[in-house]
């Protein structure tokens, strides 16, 4: 397991953690007294640079200032998992599919021009540019994080509602399922050069899961833009279920009447279902998922039902046989 001796981390990043977190104490305070302007928008471009940006990119325009992105009820007040871990342990399979490769692979993968075509069973088609999608009133969303593999984080996301983009769109009634895709470009993505998945990675969620309020595009993390290996400029982050349903940098999101394929269930129909919520009483065929390891903690934990969201998700399964959808 990936824990971090404090000699390992980079001086740069523990700074850029502390204003992180001095930031959002202050905007606590500031609402506590009326002052700040929790809601709205927020692009100032006073961040500190964060080390992890690959050079050239052109993010200027699109910086998030934390104080200004509104806090989300949803957000948990867990310990965070650092910034180190959480840009250095990554899943990513157009890039390495090694957690520990990802960050070295993707260094400098192009972001701009970005744009994301919402289609399909839509009144109302769009094409969004990336531009676009980050003047969105962005929200903090600190959620629980945990893969299939048994390892779990707590990410402090930007991003704001999925429900907020397909709104835009329009979906008809004959819409049922949402299909997301990411980019498809060897060139900047080397390892779609090799068959270790179906290229491009795709996902899906049943309508009423992509229109539930905890479900979000994500366009930072730790108050900045994305870094690369977390699926910049924009990935979906769902938290109740397993995290190879968060698509990375998504170019294609359309509207379906019929369930989408899947990446992981193409990849291993047995092992990886459509659903894909975490579940500690359903193992995975070849590990049981009743425990996880928060990164950077000694010691596990026991795997909650829904990763602690059944509160607000369990209504929407009601009636199914969660064993069958796993
Ligand atoms: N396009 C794409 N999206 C992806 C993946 C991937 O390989 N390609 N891996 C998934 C898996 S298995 C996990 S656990 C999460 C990891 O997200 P993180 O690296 O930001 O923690 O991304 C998911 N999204
Ligand atoms: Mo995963």
């Amino acid at each position: 397991m990936l824990i971090k001796k404090a000699s390992d981390i980079k001086s740069s990043e523990i700074t850029d953690e502390k204003v992180y977190r001095n930031r959002r104490w202050f905007m606590k305070s500031a609402i506590l007294a009326g002052t700040a302007t929790a809601t709205g928008l927020l692009y100032r471009g006073l961040n500190p640079p964060t080390p992890e940006l690959p050079k050239g990119e052109k993010i200027e325009t699109a910086k998030i200032v934390t104080e200004d992105v509104g806090k989300s009820a949803f957000t948990v007040n867990e310990k965070l998992t650092s910034l180190q871990d959480i840009t250095n342990y990554n899943n990513f399979y157009e890039f390495s599919t090694s957690k520990g490769s990802v960050a070295s692979a993707s260094k400098g993968f192009i972001t701009r021009p970005w744009s994301v075509s919402v289609g399909g069973l839509v009144n109302n088609p769009k094409t969004f540019d990336i531009d676009e999608l980050l003047r969105f009133p962005q929200e903090d969303r600190t959620y629980r994080f945990r893969c299939v593999e048994a390892w779990s984080m707590v990410i402090p996301w930007v991003g704001f509602p999925l429900a907020k983009l397909l709104e835009k769109v329009e979906p008809t009634s004959e819409a049922k399922y949402v299909a997301f895709q990411t980019l498809y470009d060897p060139k900047r993505m080397p390892n779609q050069n090799t068959s270790v998945l179906d290229w491009p990675y795709v996902e899906g969620l049943r309508l009423d899961e992509a229109m539930h309020p905890l479900t979000i595009l994500a366009t930072g993390l730790y108050g900045q833009t994305l870094p690369p290996q977390d699926g910049a400029p924009v990935r979906l982050v769902v938290p109740w279920k397993y995290g190879f349903k968060s698509i990375k940098s998504i170019v294609k999101i359309t509207l379906v009447a019929d369930e989408p394929p899947t990446t992981w269930n193409i990849a291993g129909p047995n092992e990886y279902g459509f659903y894909s919520n975490v579940n500690p009483d359903v193992d995975h065929p070849r590990w049981s998922q009743a425990m996880e390891q928060r990164i950077g903690e000694y010691g596990g934990r026991r795997t909650l039902m829904f990763n602690g969201y059944g509160e607000q998700v369990a209504h929407l399964y009601q009636g199914m046989d969660l064993r069958r959808n796993f």
